[in-house]
């Protein structure tokens, strides 16, 4: 089918199936407070996972448990971060006027910081690798889409408006990336709660 869900603050549309296999379980809204006083909307995302690694990789562990019980799962959570499932995270650019170099230190801060959070503290050479991909002649205007995707063995590959960038294998970054989103102190709450109850109604199917 080609439905989409469109979010309503800011327009962005998000088809609720992408690459055949992967459905979209919450969106979101990606904000930044800049100069200590003004939020700026940076861009809307959209969660997606394929539907047959949860139900090989999930179901035989949760499938038992009510949705209710799945909520209030600590492990279950842990699981999603870090669980070999196929994930995409969509990203529309909202925000008009985003610079690489504005977009390096907003990753190092964000990224990098569950880097530490999961890595301990000597992670700043690879936070420093990463980010030295992000080249200057990239352009992402308002609209740009970004697919973050977690790939089979924990690679992590970037598309910019769907070409490829990079490719990337590192189970520390994409668990990392995946917490911004869906770990313990999300960009969007609502989002992140829409992913875990979606993703454990499709458990019972
Ligand atoms: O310098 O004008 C400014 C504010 C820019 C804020 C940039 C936030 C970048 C967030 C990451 C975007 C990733 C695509
Ligand atoms: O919002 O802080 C955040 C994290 C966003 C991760 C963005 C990764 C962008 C990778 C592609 C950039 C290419 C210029
Ligand atoms: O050109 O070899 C290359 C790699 C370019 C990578 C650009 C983006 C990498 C993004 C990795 C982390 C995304 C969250």
């Amino acid at each position: 089918t080609s439905s989409s869900v469109v979010d309503s603050k800011t327009g962005a549309s998000f088809p609720s199936v992408l690459d055949d296999s992967r459905l979209l379980l919450g969106i979101g809204l990606r904000r930044k407070r800049v100069f200590g006083l003004k939020n700026i909307d940076v861009y809307a995302f959209g969660i997606y996972a394929d539907d047959k690694d949860i139900k090989e990789l999930l179901s035989e562990k949760y499938g038992k448990l009510s949705v209710s019980e799945l909520q209030d799962n600590k492990e279950y959570s842990d699981d999603l971060l870090e669980t070999d499932i196929g994930m995409t995270v969509r990203l529309q650019i909202v925000y008009g006027r985003l610079s690489i170099s504005s977009v390096r230190s907003a990753f190092e801060e964000s990224v990098g910081s569950r880097l530490r959070k999961f890595g301990g503290s000597d992670n700043q050479e690879l936070l420093q690798t990463f980010t030295s991909q992000f080249k200057d002649e990239y352009k992402i205007p308002k609209g740009s889409v970004i697919d973050l995707s977690r790939e089979r063995g924990y690679v992590l590959r970037t598309t910019i408006d769907g070409k490829e960038v990079g490719s990337i294998e590192s189970k520390l970054l994409c668990k990392s990336l995946l917490d911004l989103y869906i770990g313990e102190e999300p960009f969007d709450n609502q989002a992140k709660e829409d992913v875990k109850l979606n993703l454990a109604s499709l458990l019972h199917k």
